[in-house]
């Protein structure tokens, strides 16, 4: 019996690609089971009791050891003379790991949902990982001693992201899209970030940012003209952002913004985003969720990190920085996602319009049914749909998601059936999602 948990245990390991551990494994799983065993499963009709594993020789000489896991499921694995092994988990995946003649160990692990990913062990401690994914998109991955790690994925649009960490924290992504254009990101440990865009003309642009001791961020970006503009945003305490513009031709722009991100002179209206009240119950509720970088749509929710519920009063974020973050979260202005919930009381039946504008992308849903796409990560668009529909409360929803900082936008007006403008939906229609 001794030997269950030490074959779980490989199993285990197998499943995270740890070639060693799992070679340790199927060396003793392979030799003959423990006699108390094998005789207590003799003459049964079930020849494998819960909880144990029996091995078996077949006529071809390999070694099948068949595992019943405690849960009922059953885990296979068949191990060959010359080392192959071939696991077959209860979920589906199937796991391929060989001893080639060079040394290596190659592990081949294939999901039920048809991505395959291919690990590689060198005897210098190297590793490299190639993944093909049911959408199209591959991921080939690299770590060399060292501890650098490299991913390249390959999109089909032929778009190739390649991201490269390494041990001092140095993470560099080069984007090298269809149209020829290459961007090269590279952010340093202390915060320094330097983009160079490269496009097929021949011309680069260089833009540099970094943050200094009094937490000012000043961008400089080298444009292809040879000339320099630098920008250097400043945040006060109070939630106050100053942008300093200096233009190549020597002239300096200075634009000040409240918190909310209005002009002063402006009436300053309360933060966007709020920590959701018991009352009133007329808000918005939206579900924050943090996303990978690089993201380039809304993300699918169940495969993002869920971070807090927040409320905003209405979709009237006119395009600007985002530098306030979230109650609770404040460093958080990039790679964020919002679901968005609440209800509308439809005064009426008929034609409306609906106009959403946003910068990254967003969709809008009504009663589930995706009525405008407006994804992508793009500056902020607006996109349209008349739509028919019908007196009272129906369900509302707008997905939306913010790439890299700071610029957002999220705006959702109607125009009602025979009105001559469009307006945001009147808040005295809204209500909380049931839920
Ligand atoms: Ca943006």
């Amino acid at each position: 019996m001794r030997i269950v948990p030490t074959l779980l245990v490989g199993l285990v390991a197998l499943s995270a690609c740890k070639t060693a551990n799992f070679k340790g494994a199927t060396g003793r799983a392979s030799k003959p089971n423990n006699p108390s065993t094998i005789s207590s499963v003799e003459g049964t009709e079930n020849p494998i009791v819960p909880g144990t594993s029996t091995a078996a020789t077949n006529p071809d000489a390999s070694t099948t050891t068949t595992t019943k896991n405690p849960d009922g499921t059953v885990t296979t694995a068949t191990t060959t003379p010359d080392g192959t092994t071939t696991t077959k988990a209860p979920d589906g995946t199937t796991t391929v790991t060989k001893k080639n003649a060079d040394g290596t160990t190659t592990t081949t692990t294939t999901k039920p949902d048809g991505s395959t990913t291919t690990a590689t062990n060198k005897p210098d401690g190297s590793t490299t990982t190639g993944t093909k994914n049911p959408d199209g998109t591959t991921t080939t991955g690299t770590k060399t001693p060292d501890g650098t790690t490299t991913n390249t994925t390959t999109k089909p649009d032929g778009t190739v992201t390649t991201e490269t960490k390494k041990p001092d924290g140095t993470i560099t992504t080069e984007t090298k899209k269809p149209d020829g254009t290459t961007v090269t990101d590279t952010r340093k440990p202390d915060g320094t970030e330097t983009v160079v865009t490269k496009k097929p003309d021949g011309t680069t642009t260089t833009s540099t940012t970094t943050t200094k001791p009094d937490g000012s961020v000043v961008t400089t970006t080298k444009n292809p003209n040879g000339t320099t503009t630098t920008t250097t945003t400043t945040t006060k305490p109070d939630g106050t952002v100053t942008i300093v513009t200096k233009n190549p031709d020597g002239t300096t722009t200075t634009v000040t913004k409240n918190p909310t991100g209005t002009t002063p002179g402006k009436t300053p209206t309360e933060p966007t985003f709020v920590e959701c009240p018991e009352y009133p119950d007329r808000m918005l509720v939206g579900k924050l969720y943090q996303m990978p970088a690089n993201s380039d749509r809304v993300p699918n929710f169940s495969q993002v990190k869920y971070l807090k519920d927040v409320c905003l009063k209405q979709l009237d974020v006119i395009d600007r920085d985002f530098t306030e973050g979230f109650p609770g979260i404040a460093g958080l202005v990039e790679w964020f996602a919002l679901d968005i919930n609440w209800r509308v009381n439809i005064p009426e039946d008929g034609m409306y319009t609906f106009f959403i504008n946003s910068d990254d992308g967003s969709n809008l849903y009504i009663d589930g049914q995706l009525v405008i796409n407006n994804d992508g990560l793009h500056p902020h668009e607006e996109k349209q749909q008349l739509t028919k529909i019908t007196k009272g409360w129906h369900n509302f929803r707008v997905t939306w998601y913010q790439g890299p900082r700071y610029r957002i936008a999220l705006e959702l007006f109607w125009k009602r059936p025979d009105a001559a403008n469009r307006e945001y939906i009147p808040t005295g229609y809204f209500a909380r999602p049931t839920r």
